[in-house]
């Protein structure tokens, strides 16, 4: 059978944190018909899809990733008629649409947890993780959760402990029960049927659990569980799973989060091409803004997916952690090297809206916090344009961006100098290289501060180089090459001189 590129080896996709993106009937919360307004700029900003977080039916003890119906939108964010004319919309002009999948727990109030609750003898009563406590008053194990305290809850009616990796309105599912991965992929199957593309999947490598649930190693005891477990048993699980996806036509598509520290230890689950089709590598992520370090990191990916294939997947920012832009200390010169080092490495990006607008997070003062892991900075709404309600009906759920005064979307589409008009430059340059967007990587020699690297594919060559430095530097490279996208105005189109200013980027064609 003749090998074709499946599509999400050259997308670039684009995270939606619906509550934030734009408000449609006044109630201060984003929502689909907000979202799908906003398509035609997607569309001319040039991204291929977009993956939406939690959009389901949840009491929001987690802003969505508590879900109590995996078949229904909540009404905060519309209905599945909705739903249903986002995607034919974002279909008709030519976007993919991911949907959040979140597989190792459910909410508190979902059915099938209030009948696991409800008694010991319930037949879903094993969906669900309930043991007895080591001593009276002493949790079944030495568990944390990613959010504080202990990974247990004691329910009082059948004098038993829960399991909640999260928070306690967020028990886990216990996936060894044949049950659960039923009615798991009948969720999958639910919305393949519908249309959607694929799916981001939360935390999937919890899903695999030892069912004796040993104590986490004394050493390890302070960690956050969920960034060291890694268990064999999620793997059969992750094949299963894949089959549910490769019955449908069309390359349906699975990323997963799975929150392991290094490539090496993602690689396993991409299995032997039969598991997570992409794994999001944070290490980037987690990156100081250092170029030897990015250097390590990418080659450290290269080293650990190349070999089998494995596609990677580069993200900067998030709704989980501080925009990038936060993290490199406010300045929008580093962010727009970053963007130029995001969208031409090897591998699918993942952006995050608002990032192509330089934004940095909300400053949200104490009494104003709502999120349990305190990540509301990063949350903050999408303005749309420079009035004093940024294109939002009513006044939005969190504070404004610290930016927003100067940043939104409608001031930067007509600033052809603005960091959008640079990612919108950079998306064309990588839709228009083969080299770019699937191409080899190799690191170039560079001066120090200066991140370099070749791209190419068949007779096509890229070069980026990236100075991270706070100095001007000159750069000597092999070979004459034309400037094709430049951080700064200017230079586009011409022979460039190996000058680099302070935080300064360009991606270069071969001269002639
Ligand atoms: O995040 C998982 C995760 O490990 C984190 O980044 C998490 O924010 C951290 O451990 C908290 O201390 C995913 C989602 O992206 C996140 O929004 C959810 O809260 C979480 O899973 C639970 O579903």
């Amino acid at each position: 059978m003749p090998h074709e590129t499946p599509w999400w080896q050259t997308a670039v996709l684009y995270q939606v944190y619906p509550r934030s993106f734009l408000d449609s009937d006044g109630d201060g919360i984003g929502d689909l018909a907000g979202l799908r307004s906003r398509l035609p700029y997607l569309r001319w900003l040039g991204v291929d899809g977009v993956w939406l977080s939690p959009i389901y039916r949840s009491p929001m003890a987690d802003f969505g990733y508590d879900v109590s119906d995996h078949c229904a939108i909540d009404p905060v964010f519309g209905d599945l008629d909705d739903f249903d004319a986002l995607l034919g919309d974002a279909h008709g002009q030519g976007l993919r649409v991911l949907l959040d999948w979140v597989p190792n727990h459910t909410s508190d109030r979902h059915p099938w947890f209030l009948q696991s609750r409800s008694d010991r003898s319930s037949p879903k009563r094993d969906w669900y993780f309930w043991r007895d406590g080591r001593a009276e008053g002493l949790p079944p194990n030495n568990w944390k959760a990613a959010f504080g305290g202990h990974a247990w809850t004691w329910d009082e009616r059948t004098g038993q402990w829960y399991l909640h990796l999260f928070l306690p309105e967020q028990p886990d599912l216990n996936w060894g029960h044949p049950g659960v991965v039923d009615a798991m992929h009948g969720v999958l199957r639910f919305w393949l049927d519908r249309g959607v593309d694929g799916f981001r999947a939360d935390v999937v490598h919890l899903i695999g659990k030892d069912e004796r649930l040993p104590d986490h190693p004394r050493e390890l005891a302070d960690m956050d569980l969920v960034g060291v477990h890694d268990h064999p048993a999620a793997h059969p699980l992750l094949r299963g799973i894949r089959r549910v996806l490769d019955s449908y036509p069309g390359d349906r598509v699975m990323v997963g989060e799975v929150n392991l520290g290094s490539a090496g230890l993602l690689a396993p689950y991409y299995g032997a091409g039969d598991e997570l089709h992409m794994v999001f590598n944070f290490s980037l992520l987690w990156a100081p803004w250092d170029p030897t370090r990015w250097a390590e990191r990418i080659v450290e990916s290269e080293e650990a997916l190349n070999p089998t294939g494995a596609w990677p997947v580069w993200v900067l920012s998030n709704h989980d952690t501080p925009r990038h832009r936060d993290r490199y200390g406010g300045s929008e010169a580093r962010a727009r090297v970053a963007a130029t080092v995001l969208l031409t490495l090897r591998g699918t990006p993942f952006m995050y809206a608002g990032e192509e607008l330089g934004l940095d997070d909300a400053e949200v003062p104490d009494g104003v916090r709502v999120d349990p892991g305190g990540r509301d900075g990063c949350r903050a709404p999408i303005p749309w344009d420079d009035g004093p309600g940024h294109g939002w009906p009513a006044e939005p759920w969190l504070p404004w961006p610290k930016g927003a005064g100067t940043q939104d979307a409608e001031t930067l589409t007509r600033d052809p100098g603005s960091i959008l008009h640079l990612y919108r430059r950079l998306l064309a340059a990588r839709r228009r290289s083969a080299a770019l967007r699937a191409g080899s990587w190799q690191l170039v020699d560079a001066p120090k501060g200066v991140l370099a690297y070749e791209r190419s594919a068949g007779f096509e060559t890229r070069q980026v180089w990236a100075n991270f430095g706070d100095d001007q530097v000159v750069c000597t490279p092999l070979g004459d090459w034309v400037v094709e996208v430049a951080t700064r105005d200017g230079g586009e189109g011409q022979r460039w001189d190996g000058r680099l200013a302070a935080a300064d980027a360009v991606v270069l064609r071969p001269a002639g």
